[in-house]
């Protein structure tokens, strides 16, 4: 290279990276204890972490990545609010030769050089395993059942995933209808209102699948409020697995949690040094995940790390 800057530590692979992470928002429990994961990790493995707040808006995100463009940092990772619309701004840091990080949520790009890799939970089989515990639920009998469904932030791919999933399942018996379904933007208050409009346009509501616990959580209080039991009256579904979900199941409220780990930090990190070094990495990492009913609530809940 020649030149005698003096700066030994250049090419040396020892430099301290500096990491651009874009981040959803707070908009939920799950966010909270990714960010948390996200900001620990990056400590440990000393790695400088710019950290920007989304607050659920595309353009907030966009905004936050072309800082980090100029700003050059070593590598860009985020959680893409939304699948679409994201070409241009990855394209911008692609001519930058800045790797990109997909963490948690994909991007619907066509061109799969736009980004390194996609280290984050498959959100179609969180749908489909909501669906199949519901068909085993109903196994045998043959009334209607009717569904209202909480949908996370639209456009995102959780949203997107978990309804096809749980669609995809259900589709194959016709006594599963879904009544009603809307975004409750993966937030507690929202999942309330909503909840709150399906039961007074709703004559008779069976299951509540929500996108995630935190709409549900609101949900109940909705359900509550209406003088109805969540758990029994209307059997509820939902996605995450934070705490306060768990403890809602144990108490009855909930009947079944399928699992999406939000502990993603660590592994986040070891993926953005071997990019970086310019190792090959796995175009798509999942995580993996369980399912929680009732039953196993009480006794799982003191382990839960998120
Ligand atoms: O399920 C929800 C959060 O993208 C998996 O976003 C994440 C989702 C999670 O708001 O609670």
């Amino acid at each position: 290279s020649g030149g005698g800057s003096g700066d030994k530590a250049s090419g040396g692979g020892d430099k301290q990276l500096t990491v651009g992470f874009s981040q959803v928002g707070a908009e939920s429990g799950w966010r909270t204890a990714n960010t948390k994961s996200v900001q620990d990790a990056a400590k440990k493995a000393g790695i400088n972490l710019k950290f920007s707040d989304a607050q659920q808006k595309q353009e907030n995100q966009i905004k936050a990545i072309r800082s980090f463009i100029q700003q050059k940092v070593d590598v860009i990772a985020f959680s893409p609010v939304v699948e679409s619309g994201w070409d241009t701004v990855l394209k911008e840091a692609k001519d930058a030769k800045i790797p990109v990080v997909l963490t948690d949520r994909a991007v619907d790009s066509k061109d799969e050089s736009l980004y390194a890799t996609f280290l984050g939970s498959d959100f179609v089989e969180e749908g489909k395993k909501a669906g199949d515990w519901l068909v085993k639920e109903y196994q045998g009998k043959t009334e209607p059942v009717n569904i209202v469904e909480l949908q996370g932030t639209t456009g995102s791919a959780p949203a997107n995933d978990r309804k096809s999933g749980f669609g995809d399942v259900i589709k194959g018996d016709a006594k599963f209808k879904v009544v009603a379904s809307q975004t409750g933007d993966f937030t507690r208050a929202k999942g309330k209102e909503v909840m709150q409009a399906f039961l007074k346009s709703q004559p008779k509501i069976d299951v509540l699948y929500a996108h995630n616990d935190d709409m549900a959580l609101g949900a109940i209080q909705a359900i509550e409020e209406a003088g109805k039991t969540p758990g029994k009256d209307i059997k509820i579904i939902s996605v995450d697995g934070v705490k306060d979900a768990f403890t809602a199941m144990a108490a009855s409220k909930i009947n079944v949690v399928v699992e999406c780990n939000p502990l993603l930090g660590d592994q986040l990190m070891e993926l953005i040094k071997k990019v970086k070094k310019g190792e090959t990495v796995e175009r798509r990492i999942k995580t993996v995940e369980g399912v929680f009913t009732m039953d196993q609530a009480a006794a799982a809940l003191p382990n839960r790390q998120y």
